[in-house]
């Protein structure tokens, strides 16, 4: 009873403080940061869900969720301007427009740390294994979603999305909409992301050609997603020139 009477009191107390805090605005760290799932976490539906799911389960809100069609142009000469030049960037950019975006924005106390925690190193296989990217980034570059990776870059990307790219609309409830992305694909069927890395190293081993490796990848792809044949086709061939990219630097080496 006494253990009961305490929590609800603690519950009752830091309820009180937050909104006294935020009322006073001594203490206010709430931030807003643009997220989208990239085209491996849009095709593959249980792993957007399952994405979009834990940014919700960490408490952040949503003040924008929606499908997102950007240009070739948006990717590169806004978007991704500052990778101009890197030896991933051609291949970056038509990954990122191989398939439509899930573009979402999310609030809450240093909402871009958290978020970059949560998803972790950017090449996969540096990842924390139990990290969004750890967990389900296919091999090198292909990491289930982007996030503004500081305040400054969280402060331009929200303009350049929102001039360019997305809507919000007054008084939509995102939430909802969110929540029904998850409720309809979160039992979707999955393939185990092992899969993918395997064919990916069987590629740049020689193991199996290009040839092979597309039949491979499009099956597997198939079974995750009611995406159309013409974007997993397309995705197919961007994991292909990823494992093949990855050879050619560590023959370099
Ligand atoms: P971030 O997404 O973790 O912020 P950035 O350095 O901003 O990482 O790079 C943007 C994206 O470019 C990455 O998410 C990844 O898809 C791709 N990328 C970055 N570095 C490499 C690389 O060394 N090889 C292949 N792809 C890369
Ligand atoms: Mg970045």
């Amino acid at each position: 009873m006494w253990d009961i009477d305490k929590k609800l009191s603690n519950h009752i107390d830091s309820s009180y403080s937050g909104q006294d805090r935020d009322k006073r605005g001594t203490i206010n760290m709430t931030e807003d940061v643009l997220v989208f799932l990239k085209p491996d976490a849009v095709i593959r539906r249980y792993i957007g869900a399952r994405t979009i799911k834990e940014f919700l389960d960490a408490g952040f809100k949503i003040g924008y969720f929606g499908e997102a069609y950007p240009s070739k142009e948006f990717i590169e000469t806004k978007h991704y301007a500052q990778h101009k030049g890197e030896f991933f960037y051609d291949w970056l950019v038509d990954y990122v427009t191989s398939s439509h975006l899930l573009v979402f924005i999310l609030t809450g106390d240093d909402v871009i740390c958290e978020v970059r925690k949560l998803l972790d190193a950017t090449i996969t296989e540096n990842a924390d294994c139990n990290s969004i990217r750890g967990r389900y980034g296919i091999f090198g570059g292909i990491n289930v979603a982007h996030a503004s990776d500081s305040a400054e870059n969280g402060k331009r990307e929200l303009n350049i999305w929102k001039k360019d790219v997305i809507k919000i609309e007054r008084n939509y409830d995102y939430t909802e909409r969110a929540d029904a992305y998850i409720n309809k694909y979160i039992n979707f069927s999955m393939v185990d992301t092992i899969r993918y890395r395997e064919i990916s190293k069987q590629l740049m081993n020689e193991k199996i050609n290009e040839k092979e490796a597309k039949y491979l990848f499009v099956n597997l792809l198939s079974k995750e997603s009611d995406l159309n044949r013409e974007i997993i086709s397309r995705f197919a061939e961007i994991m292909i020139r990823n494992a093949l990219s990855r050879k050619e630097k560590v023959v370099e080496q």
